[in-house]
């Protein structure tokens, strides 16, 4: 809780042109709570330092995904918009935590077996430690709910767990998240292999759509995405490739699966594809034109980063004076 009303934490990180996946699996969502909620929305970059960047593209990056959120239909006077980096008790926290969180615990994160295999040349101990930095970033807050994909379970969980761990030994400290996963697009899958989670680090372009993405390429991508040898438009286990265009399909038009089947019957996939890249292209208009409007104007991303973090290290102060107290440091 922040004050009288619950609180929602959420980031991104950086670390690549946003997609689809995480346009509709998380920013699409962060809007919702806007209104009821406090809401902390976070550029996550010092995660995003836990596989290589390139030091002008993670900058560059960062200025774009605060316009992203913003453009996704965050108002900055509504919902608190900042870096991590900015606010230092992030990385306190994040240590302290460190030294609560376990050694086989952090070795059972999927998405640090992932990271290793495909960064085999400098597997590093904040990716192996990533999800403690992502425990402090979401229990800072005093956080409530915490909209994510479905990827991020595994994470969320070792937070919550560390959560009572921290409170089992010094009392009630830190507030237990819970998950909030819109089940309808909690995982969006790669365009050229679709069982496989779409990422905005896949070196292949054309598996990914991303949020930027002009409207021939979207389609084109489309066009070309993997799907079976049958013709039929039908939601199915069997049909990955199918299936997940019509989880995007749905998304970006509202249609129920069967109103998509009924659509699509005996048309043939050529048909659906193009439908599905033009319902995507024009779902994302807007937010293409919100954007660069946005991105033209640095000073006053400036503005909403410094004033974002202000708010945030208020509330993080709180948390980390509490932690220190209870932990034994000396003020
Ligand atoms: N394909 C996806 N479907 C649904 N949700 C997704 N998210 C990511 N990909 C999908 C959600 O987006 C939020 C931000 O993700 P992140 O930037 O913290 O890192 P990630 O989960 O590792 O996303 P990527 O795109 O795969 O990044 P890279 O390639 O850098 O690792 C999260 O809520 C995530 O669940």
């Amino acid at each position: 809780m922040t004050g009288d009303k619950k609180t929602v934490f959420s980031g991104v990180q950086p670390s690549g042109n946003l997609t689809i996946g995480n346009y509709l699996g998380a920013i699409k969502n962060f809007s919702k709570f806007s209104e009821e909620y406090k809401t902390f929305y976070c550029v996550v970059d010092l995660h995003a330092i836990t596989v290589r960047q390139v030091p002008a593209e993670l900058r560059k990056r960062t200025y774009e995904t605060l316009a992203l959120y913003m453009a996704c239909g965050l108002d900055e006077k509504k919902n608190t918009l900042f870096v991590q980096s900015h606010v230092p008790q992030h990385a306190e926290l994040g240590w302290i935590l460190d030294c609560y969180t376990m050694f086989g615990e952090l070795s059972r994160m999927t998405q640090f077996k992932d990271k290793s295999a495909k960064n085999a040349q400098n597997i590093n101990a904040g990716l192996f430690t990533y999800p403690a930095l992502m425990a402090a970033d979401i229990l800072l807050y005093q956080t409530d709910v915490v909209p994510v994909g479905i990827d991020q379970k595994q994470h969320l969980e070792l937070a919550r767990d560390v959560a009572m761990r921290f409170n089992q030994i010094y009392s009630d400290t830190f507030t237990v998240p819970e998950g909030y996963i819109n089940t309808d697009t909690m995982k969006i899958m790669s365009l050229a292999e679709p069982t496989a989670k779409m990422s905005k680090s896949d070196p292949n372009q054309n598996a990914v759509v991303y949020i930027l993405d002009s409207k021939d390429d979207i389609i084109r991508k489309f066009k070309r995405a993997v799907t079976d040898s049958d013709t039929t438009v039908k939601y199915s286990d069997e049909k990955p490739g199918i299936s997940n265009l019509m989880t995007i399909y749905r998304a970006f038009t509202g249609k129920t699966y069967e109103e998509i089947e009924r659509e699509f019957d005996g048309r043939g996939y050529g048909d659906f594809k193009l439908a599905v890249g033009e319902a995507c292209a024009d779902g994302l208009a807007p937010v293409r034109d919100e954007f660069s409007r946005l991105i033209a104007d640095k000073a006053h991303l400036e503005a909403v980063m410094k004033s974002g973090a202000e708010e945030a290290a208020y509330y993080a102060r709180k948390t980390m004076s509490k932690v220190r107290r209870k932990i034994g440091f000396v003020n």
